[in-house]
């Protein structure tokens, strides 16, 4: 008999790789998307038609949408990818990101434990806890220090999570996830937002992109194989908690150098503050700062330690910042050379 999952969030960058992910490994999957007008399913062209696939609409701040959609598809692993994940946003939108970050989650806990506490629930949970907490690199053990609207739903989610496997044996498991990227990231995220503009340099459809906090650092990783430790976590025989990252840092001014010298363009940067600016040899500049993408509070640092879910797990990262890089510039400039 084939194994059933559901997967909310299934449109999403990481729902629609771990939806491939499960389908790969001989799974019914059932994925959820909110209903838009305007609707997005193009990350899931490669599996739309899949006899293993189906696509229903729910939304997880309406609980019985919830409820019916996990009776319905009757599933023993459920993945809780829907989100407000845009920790700048959720400083514009702080109620609609609770509801969903925070509340949503406990609707599907909810229903779960009452229709069938035995189903295995895997939590989309973040590095973005760590805050500004200066511990250095971020594992398990590392104290949380949320400092954003995001973070702080994102933390109820995670604690609630907690509570529910002590208070009720639930199987749940927190998947404390450091940045990844991949082509199939929004285009409003760091990564992708730079591969997208200096592509379209490159093409000379673009003068130059406007960027925020430039020394900001990130542990990035590629999505595609973050997917993959989503569900060994509720393989196992006890639910609990793991890091997934590369333990690799880099800055943000350092991404997009990297991406510039992909398309042979080498940029320097001059001046301080709001007025640097980054040039190409020729004195033309590339890249200018916008304060509007400075965020209330920012979390400058962020490196994860991963060493318990390659002991247990048995998953470590395969893909560097070069791959990465490479795999979304081809993409992106693939886009422009088409269109
Ligand atoms: O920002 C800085 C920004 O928006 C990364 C989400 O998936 O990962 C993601 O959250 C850094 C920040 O991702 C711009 O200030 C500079 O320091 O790509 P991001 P994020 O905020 O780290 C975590 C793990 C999640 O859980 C989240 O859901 O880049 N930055 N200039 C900028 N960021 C953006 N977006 N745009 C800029 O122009």
């Amino acid at each position: 008999m084939r194994k059933i999952a559901l997967i909310f969030g299934v449109n999403g960058q990481d729902g629609s790789y771990l939806a491939e992910f499960l389908i790969s490994k001989g799974y019914i999957v059932h994925g959820s998307r909110r209903y838009k007008s305007n609707e997005n399913i193009k990350n899931l062209s490669a599996i739309l038609e899949h006899k293993n696939f189906f696509l229903h609409y729910a939304d997880i701040t309406d609980s019985s949408s919830v409820y019916s959609l996990i009776k319905k598809c009757n599933p023993v692993e459920i993945y809780n990818l829907a989100a407000q994940s845009h920790v700048h946003i959720s400083f514009f939108q702080p109620e609609y990101t609770a509801n969903v970050d925070a509340l949503g989650h406990l609707r599907i806990l909810e229903s779960v434990k009452s229709i069938n506490p035995n189903i295995k629930i895997y939590n989309a949970s973040t590095s973005e806890l760590f805050g500004d907490n200066n511990q250095k690199p971020q594992n398990e053990k590392t104290l949380f220090s949320p400092v954003s609207p995001y973070s702080i739903a994102k933390q109820y989610a995670y604690g609630i999570s907690k509570i529910y496997r002590e208070a009720y044996g639930m199987f749940i498991c927190n998947g404390i996830l450091f940045n990844h990227e991949s082509p199939r990231r929004g285009i409003s995220f760091v990564t992708r937002k730079i591969t997208s503009a200096v592509a379209k340099i490159k093409f000379k459809k673009l003068n130059h992109f406007y960027i925020g906090n430039l020394n900001s650092k990130r542990d990035w990783g590629f999505a595609k194989e973050y997917v993959v430790p989503m569900w060994k976590m509720l393989q196992m025989k006890k639910a609990d908690d793991y890091i997934i990252s590369t333990g690799k840092q880099f800055s943000v001014r350092y991404f997009i150098e990297k991406c510039f010298h992909y398309v042979d363009i080498k940029i320097k940067w001059f001046g301080k503050g709001n007025k640097e600016i980054g040039k190409d040899s020729s004195g033309k500049i590339l890249v200018k700062i916008d304060p509007y993408y400075f965020r209330p509070n920012e979390v400058g640092d962020l490196l994860g330690n991963s060493n318990k879910a390659k002991k247990i797990l048995g998953w470590k990262p395969e893909t560097n910042l070069n791959q990465l890089v490479k795999i979304m510039m081809d993409y992106d400039l693939n886009i422009e050379k088409n269109d």
